[in-house]
């Protein structure tokens, strides 16, 4: 067996491991961050779940840190208390990006996670099956209860040679973006392998497992070894290290060669993380800011690298460098050992250990303005300037060019840097408040909380118009914007709806609202990108009914089907040209052809006259979910 088989085989619960059939799984540690856990702890709420049955569930506030109102603190502040109430680890603002910390404090090889975030992955690099989900699926297993999932398919990654100084973890899952693209990993698991893995860190291991979550892909992993095992006890915590590998006779549904030796620094150019160009090709081209940081690379040794690059220079005086450190061990360690120093020294702005401009929480690019990012993803407007150019680079790359004020190849840096992992991190668990007994806790809501939408039972027929018809690619980023003046509302549905499909078109709502809901039809790969469930809950809330694409990314498919939105898939990808925004369209028979498991369904174009068949293969269990009108239906119903 290889790594996913055995994690999947040790937490099999239901379901034959098969890829591509339903199967389901034992959760033994849960994440969330704040930007999704309000939603998430209300949902537990809903439930009527009392207490966390996982080994281990940590909430993080991370990502909503810019307080410019009342509803970010108001919002901590409510976690803070669920936390108390139902018996999770509280990592407090300040403590640092939720994968970053996780990965440092908590995570164990060989168990799986699942968290209300789609960079969850990152814990794949010390050889967990990590997996990011919508918070309703992520409130389930805090409950006890197992995480459905698509058996996946296994590729394998055989890495060789060695990456030459300069060249970083992020030019590997570059490159692998290069190779797969941002569809490319959907249904599978990329699991890394070969005699180039050990001479990865583990730092550098969750930058690649951290970014697979771009390729759309259910997770990836590395073995657990050596490597991860001095990791574990440098961070105090050797006896939660156990050895994983794949069988020497493993077998793979598909595998990619890379080696190592052979990889240069490259960049993801806007707006895709798979739209790769090598910095040599890219080198001369004016930079306008550098952003530092993110779960992709907020490393010690990512900072490190950075501080010894910045050391005795300065920031090009065209060019605005901000700093954001993953955790607050990293933050410390820096302080203690002077590199800091050396950060402020060269005119680094530097900025809370969270994820900032990553989620567009600040910092955003000048009009047009060119970004040169370390995060993982440069999605149109996602940086909060609608006409920003972000470009994903290596740590190395981004020091470098802060400096040149243009792109500038790292290799070409007079002295490369060589950064070794510490013997000891500084451990100080000061900021994670452990759970407590839960007695007489009250929740603490403030008054951004609103009622989230809760679906009503799948009717018999649906005949509602096309509100929106969009293209291929598209990003939660564009169905529910974030960002500094958005996120603080992730707890108030209503308000947030105003900004539903703002990039695409800003008329959406309204619309919606005026025709009393309706259809969406999407190109191939819709609803790519983060976890978060407000992509299907806005539309919920604006009566959006049936999203009709050509296919879709994993989290976004199980987050509607959770609501109860039906997820369609053309039959013959060619219909998706013969609908026009605006047709009125019926689905004359969906309750039953849903109960039926889903195989065919017809659509009727009532406006151009003509049939299509649709489909959405579903297990019983997703056909009563969608009948029952959603998973907390559902739940309730079932128990
Ligand atoms: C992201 O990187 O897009 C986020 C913000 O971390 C999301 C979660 C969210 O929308 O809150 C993710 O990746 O899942
Ligand atoms: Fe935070 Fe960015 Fe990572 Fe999402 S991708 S968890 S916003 S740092």
């Amino acid at each position: 067996m290889n790594i996913t088989q055995k994690i999947i085989k040790n937490h099999l619960v239901s379901g034959e491991m098969i890829p591509g059939e339903e199967i389901s799984i034992r959760i033994d540690q849960t994440l969330t961050q704040d930007a999704t856990g309000t939603m998430a702890y209300l949902q537990l709420e809903a439930m009527g779940i009392e207490r966390v049955r996982t080994e281990c569930s940590v909430a993080y506030i991370d990502h909503n840190t810019l307080q410019t109102g009342f509803e970010n603190a108001d919002d901590h502040r409510y976690i803070q208390s669920c936390c108390e109430k139902f018996g999770l680890y509280y990592s407090r603002p300040g403590n640092g990006i939720c994968h970053q910390v996780h990965l440092e404090r908590f995570g164990k090889p060989g168990k799986t996670l699942l968290g209300s975030d789609s960079h969850t992955p990152t814990g794949g690099g010390i050889g967990m099956l990590a997996m990011g989900a919508g918070g309703l699926d992520v409130a389930v297993a805090m409950g006890g209860g197992a995480f459905y999932l698509v058996m996946p398919k296994v590729v394998k990654v055989n890495l060789t040679g060695k990456l030459r100084p300069m060249v970083s973890a992020k030019d590997v899952i570059l490159k692998v973006l290069e190779i797969l693209s941002v569809k490319g990993g959907v249904g599978k698991v990329i699991e890394y392998c070969g005699e180039g893995v050990k001479t990865l860190t583990v730092p550098e291991r969750a930058t690649i497992t951290n970014m697979g979550a771009e390729l759309g892909a259910t997770t990836s992993v590395f073995p657990a070894d050596e490597v991860t095992k001095a990791f574990l006890k440098a961070q105090g915590r050797e006896e939660d290290f156990t050895e994983l590998k794949a069988d020497e006779d493993a077998t793979y549904d598909e595998e990619i060669n890379i080696n190592l030796s052979e990889l240069v620094p490259l960049a993801a150019c806007p707006h895709s993380p798979d739209n790769i160009k090598t910095i040599a090709e890219l080198a001369g081209k004016k930079v306008d800011q550098v952003c530092i940081g993110s779960c992709t690379n907020s490393s010690y040794t990512d900072l490190m690298k950075v501080a010894a690059i910045l050391k005795g220079k300065t920031v090009c005086p065209t060019v605005s460098l901000a700093i954001a450190p993953g955790s607050k061990q990293v933050f410390n360690m820096l302080a203690e050992n002077g590199a800091l120093a050396d950060i402020i020294a060269a005119g680094a702005r530097v900025l809370e250990c969270a994820c900032g401009p990553c989620i567009g929480m600040g910092q955003s690019p000048n009009s047009a303005g060119v970004s040169l990012r370390t995060f993982n993803r440069n999605f149109e407007g996602r940086s909060g300037t609608a006409d920003g150019q972000v470009y994903l680079v290596s740590p190395e790359t981004a020091a470098v060019s802060a400096l040149t004020g243009v792109f500038t190849d790292p290799m070409t840096n007079d002295t490369p840097v060589d950064v070794k992992m510490p013997e000891k991190f500084t451990i100080n668990d000061n900021m994670i408040i452990p759970p407590s007994s839960g007695e007489g806790v009250e929740i603490l809501r403030g008054p951004n909380i609103k009622p989230f939408p809760v679906n009503v039972e799948l009717p018999e027929k649906i005949e509602a118009s096309a509100l929106l018809k969009v293209g291929d690619n598209i990003t939660t980023d564009h169905i529910m914007p974030a960002g500094s003046k958005i996120l603080p509302y992730r707890s108030n549905i209503p308000y947030l709806s105003q900004f539903c499909f703002g990039v695409c078109d800003k008329e959406f709502p309204e619309r919606a609202k005026l025709m009393g809901g309706g259809f969406v039809i999407g190109g191939s790969n819709y609803g790519q990108g983060s976890s978060r469930e407000h992509a299907a809950l806005v539309p919920l809330y604006l009566g959006v009914k049936a999203v009709i694409a050509k296919s879709f990314a994993r989290i976004h498919k199980a987050n509607l089907i959770n609501t109860g939105i039906l997820p369609l898939t053309f039959k013959n990808e060619e219909d998706y040209d013969r609908i026009g925004q605006g047709d009125i369209l019926e689905l004359p028979n969906i309750l039953e052809e849903i109960k039926n498991g889903g195989s065919k369904i017809t659509l009727v174009n009532k406006t151009k006259n003509f049939e299509v068949e649709l489909e959405l293969p579903l297990s019983d269990r997703q056909a009563d979910i969608l009948a029952a009108g959603g998973l907390l239906n559902y739940t309730r119903k079932n128990g």
